[in-house]
């Protein structure tokens, strides 16, 4: 099937890469989003989103038409749906924005037309609930259209790269939805195409995700036990890694994004008798943050009028992107247990993020300060010399909980290091969470 021109709707961290991908393959593309600014900006030819190398490939294509940009859809040979799924407070998964994009679709589907949802949905959600709304088209999907499931699997901060050479897996509701599925992606994807069906698919994300979730409990758990026991949890996990069927992740501060810490409730929430494990990763990931609030009360006795300069509330490095960041929660927790917070996240020029202030200077943050802890692994931070920093202020305490800095560096340099889980205070092991990072 020849595909001339694709609509996107939902032009945000997946659409907009999306489209860029289809657009440089020669592919007509129209990208539609119900955010009026976000619009305004793309039809000017700029972009609201910093991912490495997003913004050239976005505003070439701008630039020559190959990517027009509205606020409702355009006829179109394939229709691809990437808008959000988040989850309303009492974590269930809120599907109001795929409805209202496949609703607004309805008008423009003619027969022999492709659908995609590539947004994380629950099990079931494209034959059970897309399906049906497509079909007040009065076209039968699977029959009259075609539809099929395809999740993004790109990594915030790597899409670009990711989004050809990753593999992908097209779940159609028939098998004959899969081929066409298949033959739409095979204009820009390098790595495999694997076809499925459209509820093999929709499990297939969220159980990369969930896995990840469980991984990186058990990293944070076996973190906790080797705090308790005296143990460096880095060198630990280096060595168990040794063996060749174990892959522990890394310990942190939390799980936060839009992904992993929101897809393993999909699947509580469609079956909670049959999740314990899922819920119960969930539990403590959501709990580090405060136990490493915990943790820095008891190393400073009191957090009352504790001065702190916060380094980072991004939801992982180098990205900026401050959705349910455990960077965020862990801030929240200190200011009200009664330190008092200078806030630094390079990735946001804005004054304040949900309630905590930020400074827009990295020397404005140190002024003061009693310590510095390091909250995210910004490449910038990593590099940050502490011979440097203490040319900056007359704090002489950091507080690593992620592990990111080496004590000696810091130690040598005349502070006091702080961190967890890195073993009896005499010992100096020299990893780095990024050279054990996966
Ligand atoms: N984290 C740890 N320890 C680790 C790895 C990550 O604490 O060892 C934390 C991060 O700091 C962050 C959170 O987990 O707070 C999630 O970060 P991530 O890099 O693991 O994942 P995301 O959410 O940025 O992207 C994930 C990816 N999924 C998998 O790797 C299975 C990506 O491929 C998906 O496309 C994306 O979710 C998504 O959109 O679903």
């Amino acid at each position: 099937m020849k595909f001339n021109r694709v609509c996107i709707l939902g032009m945000g961290y997946i659409g907009l890469p999306t489209a860029c991908m289809f657009a440089n393959s020669g592919v007509n593309v129209i990208g539609v989003d119900v955010n009026q600014a976000i619009v305004s900006i793309l039809q000017k030819g700029d972009i609201h989103i910093q991912e490495p190398g997003l913004r050239e490939v976005a505003q070439k294509i701008l630039a020559s038409g190959q990517l027009t940009v509205f606020d409702h859809p355009q006829p179109a040979d394939a229709f691809i749906i990437a808008v959000p799924t988040p989850f309303y407070d009492e974590k269930k998964a809120d599907l109001r924005a795929v409805c209202s994009a496949a609703n607004s679709i309805v008008p423009y589907l003619t027969k022999g037309n492709l659908v995609v949802l590539e947004s994380t949905s629950p099990p079931l959600t494209t034959a059970n609930i897309v399906a049906p709304i497509l079909e007040q088209s009065g076209l039968k999907a699977g029959e009259d259209f075609f539809l099929v499931y395809s999740p993004e699997r790109v990594l915030p901060g790597k899409i670009l790269e990711e989004m050809i050479h990753n593999d992908r897996v097209i779940g159609g509701i028939t098998p004959q939805s899969s081929e066409v599925g298949c033959e739409l992606y095979s204009t820009f994807v390098q790595g495999k195409i694997i076809q499925s069906d459209a509820t093999t698919a929709e499990m297939v994300k969220l159980m990369e995700n969930t896995y990840r979730d469980v991984n990186i409990a058990i990293a944070n758990e076996f973190s906790r036990l080797a705090d308790r026991f005296g143990v460096n949890i880095w060198e630990a996990i280096s060595i168990a890694n040794l063996h060749p069927r174990v892959k522990i992740l890394n310990p942190g501060i939390g799980v936060g994004g839009h992904c992993i810490s929101v897809d393993p409730w999909f699947l509580i929430e469609a079956a909670p008798d049959l999740t314990p494990l899922i819920h119960s990763a969930r539990l403590v990931n959501d709990g580090q943050p405060e136990f490493i609030a915990d943790r820095l009360e008891e190393e400073l006795e009191t957090l009352a009028g504790k001065k702190i300069a916060f380094l980072g509330l991004a939801y992982k490095a180098n990205v900026d992107d401050l959705r349910e960041s455990p960077a965020v929660e862990l801030a929240h927790l200190l200011v009200k247990r009664g330190a008092s917070l200078k806030t630094y996240e390079p990735y946001k020029s804005a004054p304040s993020y949900d309630g905590i202030a930020l400074s827009s200077t990295l020397d404005e943050v140190l002024k003061d300060a009693e310590l510095i802890l390091l909250a995210v692994s910004h490449d910038q931070f990593l590099k940050m010399k502490p011979d440097v920093l203490a040319s900056l202020t007359s704090c002489r305490l950091v507080f690593d909980p992620i592990h990111g800095w080496n004590k000696a560096d810091w130690v040598n340099a005349g502070f006091t290091y702080k961190s967890l889980a890195i073993g009896k205070e005499n010992q100096e092991k020299g990893e780095t969470c990024k050279e054990l990072a996966f």
